[in-house]
């Protein structure tokens, strides 16, 4: 039995001195390098007692040696469970405990406030730092340069990605190796990728975007990237012209054309900017194709089902919508309280279903069953409608969700956090718009009888307890939240009163 993910996106590779991570310092490093560290990984942890199907949970910066981590644990059959840099030990401590990982890698500079937590959740602790030394290299250094595959079948899960939930609770989106191939495969056709492409990959690789969508097309295609630590407008700038493709989310675009260097000349070799994980503005869209010429390409995904839909490579690539059902998903628009299908032009919950949908939230059953039905068909809380064209337009959010700068949050989260703090009675978290991040988090708290709320106390309570990009950005305290006559919190109230609070950011 072989392995079909490790099989096909990184074993074609072995033994090729092709180009695979070009760096910012000017370096290189090759498939057959980068495969060597990662057989050494693999090595190193299946020395710690990690073994097929445990997770391992990674907190860790992007580098190379951050990438072959995955591919360590794909290549052993280990669940890589990557963990956004920005979150506390608060949040950690949930992931850890309900994951059940087996190791935790992190920076060591972090090392010392999460190793005790780990300790006590039975969790073994190695770094691995931005410059990629630490504990895990250390331990790879004389390990063999070839690992033995480990078999895995298709339905094997590869990864988890905690999302989180409408309750405030994160849950562990279980993804399997064809959830993960089937849709590289797919997106690799759909968007023409080769290996005479260079992708300009500044998106962090904790989220799907940044490892499965941009990566495992890279990896598939043969394609190099241009493997940048974060969105560094200077940087992306300057290595533009030896990229031909970039990914990005909306607020790289609007970064790009808010500075005078963007030009057409710099994008002019440029052969395609795709967007997603959050709506592009169609203003955005047309500004930079007045700029530059390009029409770019948006697409909709989720990390439940990684990509579902995508404006065309060649054909019309309309703005302001996600453009047409991928190959092999099927997306149908229903009535959210009756699951009915309801007719093209009417706006209802969008549901898909194919290799791409997940294969449930990690033990929790009745999570998985009130959103991924019998039949396959997931119900994604996105409200959409699919015009006379077959384009797909994403026109709101049966969910409670902020997306900022591409990150997404549940302000249940944040509410549940603020309502702990002894000065506020209840609160209501919402998102405004921003220019730069889309949206933002804005908490409206109601005092509790006789407090006066220190409010910058309680956005401290936030800092401990929520990663930066979840912290409110400013709270405002009112005497009652508006609420409709079922009692229900009328929020689109608050963001129509608040709405123009960081317009001009
Ligand atoms: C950083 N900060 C943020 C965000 N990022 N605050 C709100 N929202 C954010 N997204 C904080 C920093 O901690 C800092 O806090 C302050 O904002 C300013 O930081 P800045 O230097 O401007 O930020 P940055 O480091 O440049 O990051 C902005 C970014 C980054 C480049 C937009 O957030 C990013 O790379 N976003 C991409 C997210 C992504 O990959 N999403 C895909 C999820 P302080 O006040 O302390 O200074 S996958 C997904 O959604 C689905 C599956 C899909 O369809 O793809
Ligand atoms: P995540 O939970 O991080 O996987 O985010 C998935 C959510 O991001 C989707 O359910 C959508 O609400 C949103 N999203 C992703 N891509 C787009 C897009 N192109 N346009 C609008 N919303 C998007």
């Amino acid at each position: 039995m072989a392995n079909p993910l490790y099989d096909t996106l990184f074993g074609i590779h072995a033994d090729k001195s092709t180009p695979f991570l070009h760096l910012s310092d000017g370096t290189t490093v090759t498939h057959a390098d980068f495969l060597t560290l990662a057989a050494r990984f693999a090595h190193a942890l299946t020395n710690a007692g990690v073994t097929p199907g445990d997770r391992v949970a990674a907190q860790i910066e992007k580098s190379p040696q951050s990438l072959a981590l995955y591919a360590a644990c794909v290549q052993a059959g280990i669940v890589f469970l990557p963990l956004n840099t920005a979150y506390t030990v608060s949040e950690l401590t949930y992931f850890i405990e309900n994951s059940g990982a087996r190791l935790l890698v992190c920076d060591v500079a972090k090392e010392a406030e999460l190793s005790p937590m780990a300790v006590s959740l039975g969790t073994e602790t190695l770094t691995l730092n931005a410059d990629g030394s630490g504990s895990l290299s250390d331990r790879a250094q004389d390990c063999p340069d070839s690992f033995d595959t480990v078999a895995r079948h298709s339905d094997d899960l590869a990864a988890f990605l905690y999302t989180s939930g409408t309750t405030g609770r994160s849950k562990g989106a279980m993804l399997t190796q064809k959830n993960l191939l089937s849709n590289a495969k797919t997106l690799a056709a759909y968007w023409e990728f080769s290996d005479a492409d260079t992708l300009l990959h500044a998106l962090p690789i904790f989220h799907t975007h940044g490892l499965f969508v941009a990566t495992n097309i890279a990896l598939l295609s043969g394609s190099a990237m241009i493997f940048l630590p974060k969105f560094d407008l200077d940087a992306v700038l300057r290595l533009m012209p030896q990229a031909t493709a970039m990914m990005g989310v909306p607020t790289f675009y609007t970064r790009l054309l808010a500075d005078p260097r963007f030009t057409r000349e710099l994008t002019a070799h440029m052969r395609l900017f795709i967007s997603g994980s959050a709506p592009l503005l169609a203003e955005t869209h047309s500004q930079f194709e007045g700029r530059t010429g390009h029409r770019i390409l948006e697409r909709y995904g989720m990390t439940e089902t990684n990509m579902n839909t995508s404006n065309p490579y060649t054909g019309e690539r309309r703005a302001g919508t996600v453009g047409f059902p991928l190959p092999g998903v099927e997306l149908k628009i229903t009535d959210p309280s009756t699951g009915e299908v309801i007719p093209d032009g009417k706006v209802g919950q969008i549901e898909v279903r194919g290799p791409n949908v997940f294969k449930g939230y990690w033990q929790m059953p009745e999570k998985t069953a009130a959103e991924l039905r019998s039949d396959g068909f997931f119900i994604t809380g996105d409200l959409g409608t699919v015009d006379d064209d077959g384009y797909v337009h994403i026109v709101g959010r049966n969910k409670d969700l902020i997306i900022s700068g591409g990150y997404n949050i549940y302000p249940k989260e944040i509410e549940l956090v603020l309502d702990a703090h002894p000065d506020v009675l209840e609160s209501a978290v919402i998102g405004v718009p921003h220019a730069d991040f889309g949206e933002t988090v804005v908490g409206v708290i109601v005092p509790a009888p006789g407090r006066t709320p220190d409010l910058e106390a309680i956005a401290l309570t936030t800092t401990t307890a929520l990663a930066r990009f979840k912290q409110p950005r400013k709270l405002i305290s009112v005497d009652e939240l508006p609420r409709n006559t079922m009692g229900k919190v009328q929020k689109n109230l608050l963001r129509d009163a608040y709405r123009d609070i960081f317009a001009a950011s």
